[in-house]
């Protein structure tokens, strides 16, 4: 911490000793946190104990409008910027769902994982360049990176894209920083490469800083980090003069005036210039080891024990406010047991603001059970029951269920003297599960009148005249009117920009809309991912483009812990509505292009599902998807490019409806569910069959997830008493799961005449070419089928 020139003593100090004071705070409630988790109050307790100093010094260029993308140590940071309060670290840790007590999270995911709320009550944006931000973490390691990308890249564009500086709820002329934070053993990882690369080329307000401990868990730098320094490690990455790049620094993760200006210096450069920085944070320590699962004595050297200690930098910092004179030795004294005592009270309330509304939904609960009572032998169990459940000491609200539904099961059908108990319970119970579904289980979805499932469906309207061309000029044309339409719509991808995608969906649209709108981007499907989150977070509307969908692989750990969980993590705080573009289907070999549909709907729950059969249906699903705060993934059937479709009339604005099948053909004998390409595939067969007096009725899903919300397909079994799912997926896959959601879900086991038949892809994988994708690996089950 430098004092410049607009600074006398007094405010100088003052800041100081007020760092110095959050310091100390933060440490204790590390310690009472660890104390609370290993005492059992918590399930689990991680913390940010011996990163305090650099987060301190962090905070003070963290500005409105910036964002951050971190991981678990950084309780400092947040404090020190404003966005999380002592009370709160308790909150987090108890998994307090009360979205007053725990803003960041409501108890949805452990503890230390931050976030801000970028919306309000109705799902609307707040003013984002109005406060600090933070994107919501997740626990993956590196998992923060991809997203990173987006956040920094989204100033890059509202800088550089006139339009869009009238935006001023998410950017001032691009002024914004996105800062990262990690963990030295998380640079190991794939995620942290890519995003660097990314960052690198693309040029933007990127601030990363490692924390180095040295190490990750019990495994040190030698068996994480080549030349066990990643700043040496990214040399090449540096930029010079004449080329683009980063500027590295290093700094001592206990030497707060050096970190102070360290971080002026380099954010600086990164804010006006949008240069991507690295700050490499070395001599980093853990007082309290890794985690509340181990501790740090089994697998670390008394050397190096002792180094932490002589390192923590508390006492570090405290050594150097003595060693200039800023402050006495009885003053720091007091500062210390202040915050001890702070960190104390802030637990106490926490706890209390966690346990009374339990208690008291407990002490309810007891009073309707013993408002009534019968001179009964199960009586004995009941009364036992209500005893174990009062002197449970941490209570939770799944004690007062189970006890309930026990009770339930010893009031015998016949009492008539415990009527009016099961009825209390039996609605006790109702309240409690619709209570406690809004209370862990909200917002997978949007809830507000943004829903995909309330765009109202517009039908494409044809004429006489309207014209057959290839497929993807409907889709071309449509994105036109789209990016006319949508001023913060963008689009990225590889070859996606002055190619117009490999199937020329996006032909010619660079060249009318801009490079910054429609652009290239290296191989990198992860940070596609990740640049359409950190994007979507900041309110532009980002189709990320996955060249095809076997490839979507590479961004599905993206996609499934962070993308689809957003929402829900946050408990409706952010919003990132990104459209995941891809093609697929029609096996031509392993990859280019399957269809392994159930890896994928099985894994990102919080995203919707669109597979159209063709580019007409494609481009409604964009026309819906825009209109509303849905994540979802589209995946256009590749060999429909270039067949002909006629031209909707309302390119545009046609919309298709989420969850809605489509009865492509009627039919008495069986219905046959499928989707996408393989829906022409069934119209064949159903040709074929009709010379043989079979008549099925086919069914376009349309969208898997949400499968058939008004069971149209349990109305079409009713009607032919069978049914076959189709698709080429695997045995046990997407075929699979439409007969769960059919069978089971729809109740359609009570129509069936005959067992539910799934005709789907080999046990096994596909060859290359037509005739390796016919022949099967196995003896058919029904020989006289032919
Ligand atoms: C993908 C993934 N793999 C493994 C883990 C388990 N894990 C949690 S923290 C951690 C070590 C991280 O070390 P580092 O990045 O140096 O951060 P530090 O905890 O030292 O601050 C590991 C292996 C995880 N959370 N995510
Ligand atoms: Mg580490």
């Amino acid at each position: 911490m430098t004092m410049d020139n607009s600074m006398n003593f007094d405010d100088f100090k003052n800041q100081v000793i007020a760092d110095y004071k959050l310091a100390n705070i933060s440490r204790e409630l590390s310690i009472l946190g660890r104390k609370e988790a290993l005492m059992g109050r918590a399930k689990f307790g991680i913390f940010g104990d011996g990163k305090e100093i650099a987060q301190i010094a962090l905070a003070k260029v963290f500005q409105n409008g910036d964002f951050r993308s971190g991981y678990y140590r950084d309780q400092t940071l947040m404090m020190a910027i404003g966005e999380f309060t002592a009370e709160e670290f308790f909150a987090q840790l108890y998994g307090n769902p009360d979205l007053n007590d725990n803003p960041g999270t409501a108890g949805r995911i452990m503890n230390n994982h931050f976030a801000t709320r970028s919306l309000d009550e109705t799902g609307n944006w707040k003013d984002l360049t109005k406060q600090k931000n933070s994107s919501p973490d997740i626990s993956p390691t590196a998992g923060q990176m991809p997203r990173l990308l987006g956040l920094a890249l989204a100033s890059k564009i509202y800088r550089n894209e006139k339009e869009l500086q009238q935006k001023n709820k998410f950017s001032v002329n691009g002024n914004e920083v996105a800062f990262g934070t990690i963990g030295d053993a998380s640079t190991s990882e794939g995620h942290f490469f890519e995003t660097i690369n990314a960052a690198g080329v693309l040029q933007v307000p990127m601030a990363i800083s490692v924390w180095d401990d040295g190490y990750g868990i019990s495994v040190p730098k030698k068996f994480q980090t080549t030349k066990q320094s990643i700043s040496e490690l990214l040399k090449g990455f540096e930029k010079e003069e004449d080329t683009n790049g980063y500027k590295i620094f290093k700094g001592k993760g206990w030497d707060y005036p050096g970190l102070c200006q360290m971080y002026e210096e380099g954010i600086k450069i990164c804010r006006e210039q949008h240069i991507p920085v690295l700050f490499h944070i070395e001599e980093m320590t853990q007082p309290l080891g890794h985690s509340t699962s181990g501790s740090h004595e089994r697998y670390k050297s008394a050397e190096r024990l002792q180094w932490e200690i002589d390192f923590d930098p508390i006492i570090r910092m405290r050594e150097w406010i003595l060693s200039v004179n800023i402050s006495t030795e009885n003053e720091l004294d007091s500062i210390e047991n202040e915050a001890k005592e702070i960190a104390k009270v802030a637990k106490n309330n926490a706890l209390d603001k966690y346990l009374n509304p339990i208690k008291k939904e407990r002490e309810e609960l007891l009073n309707i059970i013993s408002s009534s009572m019968c001179h009964c032998v199960k009586d004995d169990h009941i009364k036992k029951l209500m005893s174990e459940l009062s002197r449970t000491t941490f209570p939770q609200r799944k004690d007062n269920t189970s006890t309930v539904k026990k009770i339930l099961r010893y009031i015998c059908q016949t009492c008539d003297s415990k009527k009016p108990l099961k009825e209390n319970l039996l609605s006790w119970k109702e309240k409690n599960k619709s209570e406690n579904a809004k209370r862990y289980n909200s917002f997978l979805y949007c809830e507000s009148a943004k829903s995909a499932l309330k765009v109202s469906e517009v039908k494409p309207i044809f004429n006489e005249s309207s014209p057959l061309v290839n497929g993807r000029e409907i889709l071309r044309d449509n994105f036109d009117i789209l990016f006319s339409k949508y001023p913060e719509l963008v689009t990225f991808g590889e070859d996606t920009g002055s190619l117009g995608d490999v199937n020329q969906g996006l032909e010619g649209l660079q060249a009318k809309y801009g490079d910054i709108r429609i652009t290239d981007t290296g191989i990198r499907e992860n940070t596609i991912v990740g640049q359409g989150i950190g994007l979507a977070l900041r309110g532009l509307r980002p189709i990320a483009e996955i060249q095809y969908f076997d490839y979507l692989l590479y961004g599905l750990q993206t996609l499934s812990d962070d993308l689809a969980t957003i929402h829900y993590r946050t408990k409706g705080g952010q919003k990132a509505p990104v459209i995941i573009r891809t093609r697929g289907h029609r096996l031509v070999g392993i990859w280019h292009s399957g269809s392994p549909l159930s890896m994928v709907i099985n894994s990102i729950r919080g995203m919707y599902v669109c597979v159209p059969r063709n580019l007409t249906q494609a481009a409604g699903f964009y026309n819906t998807l825009l209109e509303s705060d849905d994540p979802a993934l589209v995946i256009e059937p590749l060999n429909a490019y270039r067949l002909k479709e006629k031209v909707p009339l309302n390119l545009g604005e046609f919309k298709i409806p989420l969850g809605v099948p489509e009865i492509i053909e009627e039919g008495t004998d069986i219905t046959i569910v499928t989707y996408g390409s393989c829906v022409r595939i069934a119209l064949d067969a159903v040709e074929q069959l009709k010379e043989f007096k079979i008549s099925c009725e086919l069914i376009d899903v349309q969208t898997l997830l949400p499968f058939d919300i008004n069971n149209l397909i349990l109305e079409s079994i009713k009607k032919t008493g069978k049914v076959l799912f189709f698709d080429e997926d695997v045995p046990g896959g997407a075929t699979a799961y439409m007969m769960q959601k059919v069978v089971e879900g729809q109740g359609a086991f009570y129509y069936l005449d005959t067992e539910p038949k799934t005709l789907c892809g080999n046990d096994h994988r596909p060859a290359y070419s037509a005739d390796g994708d016919y022949y099967e690996n196995k003896p058919s089950k029904y020989p006289f089928i032919y």
